[in-house]
């Protein structure tokens, strides 16, 4: 990929509400080209899907679908193409801001293709035929219209990580939870706007672990009026998608981890059952190398002397990621969506789902240099043969665009050419003070991964451990609204907060995570407060209740006590999980359903397709794990 930052077109993006200036008229006209073009392969496909998916409705379709590229809908090879720079040499909140309000449409196509991020080849499932899947750019007072077409052999849902969904409770993309599963062959309409949140965020499947096999990109959230800290004005705005890399279809390894046999078997060595798959690799902005195959690399050619925001995230499945610059130090300003005081470091770990901005400097010797993923492996309890955990990535200025760093630096990190630290995310600081009011409702819960007999590992919130619902989804299918307190039908594991006699709860949960791993976790719907935190059992220490950190994706680390708080003001049904797809397969999460009168009174007004795809999926009977 070579990010020219002059390249700024979107391939993806029809803005059929707003004017169009004359000098970007030939712009328009030539998207407007590529999208009927793309709408054409989109119908074909969806035709195609449609004879995937309800071939033989009364078929009971396993999840496990082998995907091995014949298969595939797209009548180009069934590989995966290339990205267009656009993808992550993104538009920056200067020239976004000149845009009036309006409403921007996206066309998503979900396809199985055969793809090799890192040279091996392997079956994917993408958006659009990328991976990473297209870049959604918008402004705060946007409004977000994602048309979703289905083309896999399996259902599907896709999540807008972060984003708050007030009044759209059902466009929250979480399987089982906010829908029943887009069936194979079917489109579903999202419609959202972005209420309060804005900064760097990401979409991804909810369903099952199909995030895992490709379908994610990056969701940038313009603040028409952001000036950050101590940074008057950035010349350019990147974005940095990490994520690890497994070899083998999703699906295979986790029937595999929760087969009684585990990750066992040949070429593994001293595993134990309930071990999680550990992966093969790492991408940037979906490169990758591996094996012999260590000549591609993601890259970008920028000016020098300028100041540049990367807007990074983590999302990959399992691995935390590590990202730095040769000789440049980064200046950590923002954390999932919150502006934080500045914070120079020499490099940062980004846990499974968090995002950062960072600024760089370009302003050392004019060359070429290493932008590095480390992939952690502190999680992983086995050897995967041939795992390669460092990757690269090329940033170069005042050089021309083909220009490498020295190719003796590949195995030799020099490192940020200053003494700083990495990022300690303990140590954040919101740059806009704020203080959580008084809590006025208290929810307790435990986290733990247990043996339930014959090797077979779960994970459990309290006492359960969720499955999936097939065909129905809690928020709409009555799950915990006449509940009082906690419910748990069907594998469900929900705290309904009660409506308030007046005002608004503050609800406070404490969480006590008894494993012996560390677990980001993931609220949707808000962004709590991180009041406090810390090793073994919640004895009255202290909260931090001055302008605590406000994070939607934050560790429970091993054998911690961990207290969040957030204000109940949005109604809906909302998922509380660890985002590392395996242990959220094995059943780690549970639901808020907050406002349940509220909710109840906004479903009236929800789309009928929610309800006829859920009776569709019943029909399918396809079963889902996790
Ligand atoms: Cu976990």
């Amino acid at each position: 990929m070579a990010g020219s930052i002059d390249d700024k077109h979107s391939l993806e993006e029809i803005e059929t509400d707003s004017p169009q200036p004359d000098s970007h008229r030939r712009r328009w006209i030539r998207t407007l080209a590529v999208a009927i073009g793309g709408l054409v392969v989109l119908a074909v496909a969806l035709g195609v899907g449609l004879g995937v998916g309800l071939r033989h409705p009364s078929q009971n379709r396993a999840v496990a679908t082998s995907v091995n590229g014949t298969n595939s809908t797209s009548a180009d090879g069934g590989r995966v193409l290339a990205q267009p720079s656009s993808n992550f040499v993104l538009k920056g909140q200067a020239a976004m801001a000149k845009e009036p309000p309006t409403t921007r449409h996206y066309d998503f196509l979900l396809e199985e293709r055969t793809g090799s991020p890192d040279g091996f080849d392997k079956p994917m499932l993408v958006v659009n035929g990328m991976y990473p899947g297209p870049t959604i750019e918008v402004n705060n007072d946007d409004r977000v219209v994602v048309n979703v077409t289905n083309a896999m052999s399996n259902a599907s849902a896709v999540h807008w990580h972060g984003l708050f969904q007030r009044g759209t409770p059902w466009f929250d993309g979480t399987n089982s939870v906010s829908q029943c599963g887009i069936p194979p062959g079917h489109s579903f309409l999202y419609n959202f706007t972005l209420d309060t949140f804005v900064g760097t965020t990401w979409w991804h499947s909810h369903y099952s672990t199909q995030y895992t096999d490709g379908l994610s990109g990056a969701f940038i959230v313009y603040n028409r009026t952001e000036s950050l800290p101590s940074t008057p004005s950035v010349d350019g705005e990147l974005s940095i998608q990490l994520s690890d890399l497994y070899h083998r279809f999703s699906t295979d390894l986790l029937t595999q981890y929760l087969s009684t046999n585990g990750m066992t078997g040949a070429g593994y060595s001293g595993t134990t059952q309930g071990n999680e798959p550990v992966p093969d690799a790492g991408t940037i902005n979906g490169v990758g190398q591996w094996g012999n195959s260590t000549s591609s690399y993601t890259d970008f050619t920028l000016e020098p002397n300028s100041t540049y925001r990367l807007r990074i995230g983590n999302h990959g499945s399992f691995a935390a990621s590590r990202f730095s610059v040769d000789n440049h130090t980064l200046t950590v300003v923002e954390a999932d969506g919150v502006l934080v005081e500045p914070y120079e470091v020499s490099g940062l770990v980004v846990q499974v789902a968090q995002r950062y901005s960072v600024i760089l400097r370009t302003n050392e010797t004019a060359g070429a240099y290493w932008m590095r993923h480390e992939v952690q492996q502190d999680a992983f309890t086995y050897t995967e043969p041939g795992f390669q955990g460092s990757q690269l990535g090329v940033i170069r200025y005042g050089v021309d665009n083909s220009t490498m760093p020295s190719s003796a630096l590949i195995s030799s990190d020099p490192g940020s050419g200053s003494s700083l630290p990495d990022l300690d995310s303990t140590a954040l600081v919101p740059y806009v003070p704020e203080s959580p009011p008084n809590a006025t409702f208290s929810t307790y819960m435990t986290v733990s991964m247990q043996n339930t007999g014959n090797n077979q590992w779960l994970s459990f919130v309290n006492s359960t451990s969720w499955a999936p619902l097939q065909g129905k989804a809690t928020l709409l299918s009555g799950y915990g609204f006449n509940a009082v307190g906690t419910s748990q039908a069907d594998s469900q594991l929900i705290v309904t907060v009660p409506d308030p006699s007046s005002g608004t709860q503050v609800v406070d949960v404490y969480v006590q995570n008894y494993d012996d791993g560390d677990h980001p976790f993931h609220l949707h719907g808000y962004k709590p407060w991180m009041l406090g935190q810390g090793q073994g059992r919640y004895q009255g220490q202290e909260l931090d209740t001055k302008n605590p950190m406000q994070r939607d994706t934050f560790i429970l680390p091993a054998y911690s006590w961990t207290i969040l708080r957030f204000v109940a003001d949005n109604p809906g049904m909302w998922f509380f999980h660890c985002h590392l797809t395996w242990h959220m397969a094995s059943g780690l999460a549970m639901q808020f359903l907050v406002l349940p009168n509220a909710t109840t009174s906004l479903l009236a007004s929800a789309p009928s397709v929610l309800q006829e795809q859920c009776k569709i999926m019943r029909t399918l009977g396809q079963t889902v794990v996790g």
